[in-house]
């Protein structure tokens, strides 16, 4: 499996980090968007990262999708996410906060750095900063009142909730340290530390 992407990109490296704690291997070919468009357009029409092509040949695109497929792939023992049921529901919807919390940062970081500084918008940037401020604020009262094992494990094991919400917020406290999410959300500031010490995380750091 060839992932193609980069680490700055939480989308990219929620999958990364998926492949090593499930010990599959894979090729990480870095491509950014903005520096090697023509490259990224030949494996997604979009533009866009990330994209995995299967040993078979097979291109998918979006996270999610690619996600779902390595699901596929390792059978519901060891899914991320679980099969059915309330645990799935759970976790789904954690997820869906996690990676909100990712794309809004995702516009905010764009708002600042694609448009010149006499253009950036201040009431957009802040509406989207507040988005994700509001979002690791829910993570955070829903890690107070249930733990890290009921948010964040299934069977004592790091699944996607883990994972996405984990490499979102080392995102958004990289990209935008001036929203300062780890004053705002401490318990989930120290699941990130946790997480980006372990290997699984750290041997595909951001940047
Ligand atoms: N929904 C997509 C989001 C992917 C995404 O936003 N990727 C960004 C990099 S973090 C990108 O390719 N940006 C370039 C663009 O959209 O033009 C996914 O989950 O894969």
């Amino acid at each position: 499996m060839k992932l193609f992407g980069s680490t700055i990109s939480p989308f990219a490296r929620r999958i990364a980090v998926s492949l090593n704690v499930l010990g599959l291997p894979y090729e990480f070919v870095r491509l950014s968007t903005s520096k090697q468009p023509d490259e990224v357009r030949k494996i997604n029409p979009l533009t866009r990262i990330p994209a995995v092509t299967l040993d078979n040949g097979e291109t998918i695109i979006e996270s999610w999708a690619i996600l779902d497929e390595i699901d596929q792939i390792v059978g519901p023992d060891q899914a991320l996410i679980p099969a059915s049921g309330s645990a799935r529901r759970q976790v789904l919807q954690t997820v869906s906060l996690g990676v909100g919390c990712a794309e809004k940062s995702v516009w905010a970081y764009y708002e600042v750095t694609k448009r010149p500084e006499e253009k950036v918008h201040q009431p957009w940037l802040q509406h989207n900063e507040a988005q994700v401020l509001a979002g690791y604020t829910n993570l955070e009262d829903q890690l107070k009142n249930a733990g890290v094992d009921s948010l964040f494990r299934s069977d004592s094991r790091l699944n996607q909730a883990g994972i996405t919400c984990a490499v979102s917020f080392r995102f958004t406290a990289f990209v935008r340290p001036e929203l300062d999410i780890r004053g705002a959300a401490p318990k989930l500031a120290e699941f990130s530390d946790e997480c980006e010490a372990m290997d699984v995380f750290n041997s595909v750091a951001v940047g």
